[in-house]
Formats: C-alpha cells, sequence, structure tokens
C-alpha cells in the first residue's frame, strides 16, 4: 500500500427528516477510480431523488450498499482507497464524521423555489419498490411515444446524466437535451426525465410540439441562427437560473395571473422611519422601508385569510395556512433567490428588520440553507431600492399572491380641495385568479396601503 494512501469512508449525509430512505441506484463498482463530488449512489424519498457525492479521490474498496436498500443519514456507503487529496477525507479507523459534516445534497427534482415551498415531510417515506430493471442500449425497445421530437445523439451523448437515466429517457424516447438537470451539479435524473414527460403530456393539446389548429397547445419559439448575423458569446445560465426558470415558467402558464395596482401613502412612515432608524442602527439594524410592508403584510394576510392559503393538488380545495411565513426575493450574484421570514407574524418591525439583512446577506453569501427558503406563504419582491414605477411579479407557487414594490416618490395629491406634496409608494399585488376575485384583491391593497398610511401601529410591539 502506498504510503500516502488510505481509506476513507463516504457516509449518508443528513437528510432532514427523512428515515429507511431507498437506494434506487448504486453507480459505482470496487476497483473503480472516482473524483471528488463523483455520484456514488442514488436515493430516493417521497419528494425527490438524490445523489450522494463522493467526498474523495481514489479507487472504491468496498461498496457497503445495495441497490434496493434502505439507509439512514451517517450509514456507510463506500470505502475508498484514497491517494490522501480528497478535500474531506478522514482515517476509515477513525469514528464517523457527524451526519451534518457531510457534503450537502440537492433534491434532483425540486427547484430553489420548489425547495423553498415544500414543507417538511411529515412522515417517513413509504418503501420505495426497486427500480424496475432496464435493458441494455440494444434491446431498448422503440420509444414508447412516437410523437416527441426526435433525440438529438450528438447532444444526448453529451447530456450530464448516470448510465441508467439516459436508458431510461432512451426507453420513453425522451431527448435529454431538452431536459434540466436538478440533480448534483445539474446533473439529470430520472426525476427530471418524469417531470419532463409530465409536463409534455399535461400541455393542451398534448405533447407540447407546437400550435394546433384549434388554439391548444404552447406554440415553440422557432430556433435562430444568431451567428449569421454578428459575432456573439454564449454564456451559460446560472446554476440558480435552471433551477428556477422552469419553476417561473410552470407558475406563468398554470396560474391565471392578474396584477391589481394601487399607492400607499408613506409620508408619515418615511417620517417614523427616519426618527427610529438611529436608534435601531445602533442595535445594528437597519430599518428599511421594507421590514414595515412586510409587517404590513401581515396585518394583511390575517384579515384576508384566504391569501394565506394554496391550492390542493386537486384543485378542488384551498389549504389555509395557521402560521404566517413571508418570503422576499433578494437580488444575489447567482440570481434571484426567495428567503424567508418564519413567523412574521410574532416579530415586531425590528426582528423583521434584522431578519431581512441577516437572511440577505446569506442569500448573496451564496449560504442559505434550504431550510431558510422553505415553508413561505407569500412574497414580496421589492424593487424600490432600484427604481421602477410598476410591475408584474409571477406568483411564488404555490402560493396564491405576490406583492410587488416599486420606487416611492412625491406626487401631488388632492386632500380637502388642495393639492399637496405626498410620498407615494406603489404596489403591485398579483393574484391567483383562481382563488381570489378582483374585488377582494383590491380590498386587499386598500387595506394595505390604509395600513402603511397609519404606521405608528407598525412600530409597535407584537402582542
Ligand atoms: N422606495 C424608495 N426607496 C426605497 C424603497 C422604495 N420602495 N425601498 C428601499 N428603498 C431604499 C432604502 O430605504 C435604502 O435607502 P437608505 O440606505 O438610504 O435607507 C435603499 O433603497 C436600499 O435598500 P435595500 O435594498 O438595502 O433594502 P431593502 O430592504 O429595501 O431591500 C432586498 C432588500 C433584499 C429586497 C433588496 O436588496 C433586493 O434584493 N431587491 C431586489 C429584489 C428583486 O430582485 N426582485 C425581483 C424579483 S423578480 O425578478
Amino acid at each position: 500500500m502506498n504510503a500516502a494512501a488510505r481509506l476513507v469512508e463516504v457516509r449518508v449525509p443528513d437528510m432532514g427528516n427523512f428515515k429507511d430512505v431507498a437506494v434506487i441506484d448504486v453507480l459505482v463498482k470496487p476497483g473503480e477510480s472516482i473524483e471528488p463530488e463523483a455520484p456514488l449512489v442514488t436515493l430516493e424519498t417521497e419528494k425527490a431523488t438524490m445523489d450522494v457525492p463522493s467526498t474523495a479521490s481514489g479507487v472504491i474498496e468496498k461498496v457497503h450498499v445495495e441497490k434496493g436498500g434502505k439507509v439512514n443519514a451517517g450509514d456507510l456507503i463506500a470505502t475508498v482507497r484514497s491517494a490522501g487529496n480528497g478535500a474531506s477525507a478522514a482515517p476509515a479507523e477513525s469514528a464517523p464524521p457527524p451526519p451534518s459534516a457531510a457534503p450537502p445534497l440537492m433534491p434532483s427534482g425540486a427547484t430553489a423555489q420548489a425547495v423553498a415551498a415544500a414543507p417538511p415531510p411529515a412522515k417517513a417515506p413509504p418503501p420505495a419498490p426497486p427500480p424496475a430493471k432496464v435493458p441494455p442500449a440494444a434491446e431498448i425497445p422503440a420509444p414508447l411515444r412516437t410523437d416527441l421530437p426526435p433525440i438529438n445523439e450528438p447532444g444526448f451523448s453529451r447530456a450530464h446524466a448516470s448510465p441508467s437515466v439516459r436508458r431510461f429517457a432512451r426507453e420513453l424516447g425522451v431527448d435529454l437535451t431538452r431536459v434540466t438537470g436538478h440533480g448534483f451539479k445539474a446533473r439529470i435524473t430520472q426525476d427530471d426525465v418524469k417531470a419532463f414527460i409530465k409536463t409534455l403530456m399535461s400541455a393542451p393539446g398534448g405533447v407540447g410540439t407546437g400550435a394546433k389548429p384549434d388554439g391548444g397547445g404552447l406554440p415553440g419559439i422557432p430556433p435562430v441562427d444568431f451567428a449569421a448575423f454578428g459575432p456573439i458569446e454564449t454564456q451559460p445560465l446560472s446554476r440558480i437560473q435552471r433551477i428556477s426558470g422552469p419553476r417561473l415558467h410552470a407558475s406563468w402558464v398554470n396560474i391565471p395571473h392578474v396584477t391589481q395596482f394601487d399607492e400607499a401613502d408613506i409620508t408619515e412612515l418615511e417620517a417614523l422611519r427616519g426618527k427610529l432608524k438611529e436608534a435601531a442602527a445602533q442595535r445594528g439594524i437597519k430599518l428599511t422601508p421594507l421590514a414595515f410592508i412586510v409587517r404590513a403584510c401581515v396585518r394583511a394576510l390575517q384579515a384576508f385569510p384566504q391569501f394565506n392559503a394554496s391550492l390542493d393538488p386537486s384543485g378542488a380545495n384551498l389549504i389555509l395556512k395557521k402560521y404566517l411565513n413571508v418570503g422576499f426575493a433578494a437580488d444575489t450574484p447567482n440570481g434571484l433567490m426567495v428567503p424567508v421570514v418564519h413567523e412574521a407574524d410574532r416579530k415586531d418591525v425590528y426582528e423583521i428588520a434584522r431578519r431581512l439583512g441577516e437572511l440577505s446577506e446569506a442569500a448573496r453569501a451564496g449560504k442559505l440553507a434550504a431550510a431558510q427558503m422553505q415553508g413561505g406563504c407569500f412574497t414580496i419582491s421589492s424593487l424600490g431600492g432600484i427604481g421602477g414605477t410598476a410591475f408584474t411579479p409571477i406568483i411564488n407557487a404555490p402560493e396564491v399572491a405576490i406583492l410587488g414594490v416599486s420606487r416611492s416618490s412625491l406626487k401631488p395629491v388632492c386632500q380637502h380641495g388642495a393639492f399637496v406634496p405626498r410620498l407615494m409608494l406603489p404596489l403591485s399585488l398579483s393574484y391567483d385568479h383562481r382563488v381570489i376575485d378582483g374585488a377582494t384583491a383590491v380590498r386587499f391593497t386598500s387595506f394595505l396601503a390604509q395600513t402603511l398610511a397609519e404606521p405608528q401601529a407598525l412600530a409597535e410591539a407584537v402582542p
């Protein structure tokens, strides 16, 4: 044995509340060389599939799990004979690392916002059936669906997916170049292929190959050879954009959005904030307008509980939430993220401001934990620090409404027969018209505007 070589144990990382998670694929064999972060096994919970990456480079000495088996956080997956350069390498004879020391898992079937929206599981996942045996490529029958677009073979062979997922995709006739990967390092998982098929199947008018004469289906955008018109540069979308893009698209096409515009007179609020912000700063709190807006939204959501709700998957029932967590869009160098202020109804404006500061800093540093993006009930997208007069935000599904906030400006407002300058804040409330009707929406924005116009109560302690 090489003097520098050592045995590294790779264990199942912390998986939150999931217990007895099914191993649906074992991706390595003893004797195989691997790199750090190479996926070792694929696990499947009731929510998503996920790969467990290696923490070391070297040669697989032993695989300790089997396809079809069950694992829990901390279980041994594989022993790697390492040359000693793995970042997280630990001698095999040492005590096993705590689960939280292992690399994070990225649920492969979920987006950042889906992760944000997914509540923690109430119970352990049901036992997963062992995956169907997939024949080798030569024996794979013709695609099950003949109306899918043809497979782009060079692109397919370059796609970032495991052999089993490739076989699965080929069996169904799915072109992997059209599938967005949500696995580790954007790897395409079996769930991604299934989600792609579901999207095609549920598109009105069939498999989504183009507009139907009756108007059903989504018309595709014809590709354009941009290079024919001048020099171009191709930049890949960021990982967050690749994750959130399909989610935003799904919300846009599935939810009938209406946007209600309104204005709130925040002259008094800004005067009050001006008085309070110095003392807040001495406590390390940046008292921004957004903190008051979150506080006012809490009051509005309490007054209009149908805004603090989600449709169940059947679309026949409204699930009213008895908790109140408010998400806010944060612009980060990596793209849009939606951290959540949990229990916003139990926090005063200072505590909300403190959380907004902490969460937006963590978002910008790329250090938000999954739990900090989960459980949101309602989202606020504030562009007021940048500018703008109004916009139409996309609902963070499965929430039913989102508030957009633009830049406040002094406007002449008629009061008692005379124009007076007032600081007006533009509000843009997009709502799901299946759940909320127009009259309720404008009552909501009127309530919100009224609450912001009388700010003293917003600065008081929460009962
Ligand atoms: N009108 C006028 N000024 C405003 C304002 C408004 N509506 N909202 C904030 N401001 C001011 C603040 O008072 C602050 O000024 P001072 O430093 O002089 O007090 C300045 O703008 C900057 O505020 P901020 O951005 O630091 O703080 P915030 O609480 O307003 O916002 C956050 C925090 C995270 C929401 C924001 O930084 C951000 O990322 N916004 C972008 C959100 C986004 O991208 N939404 C789009 C989603 S859809 O693609």
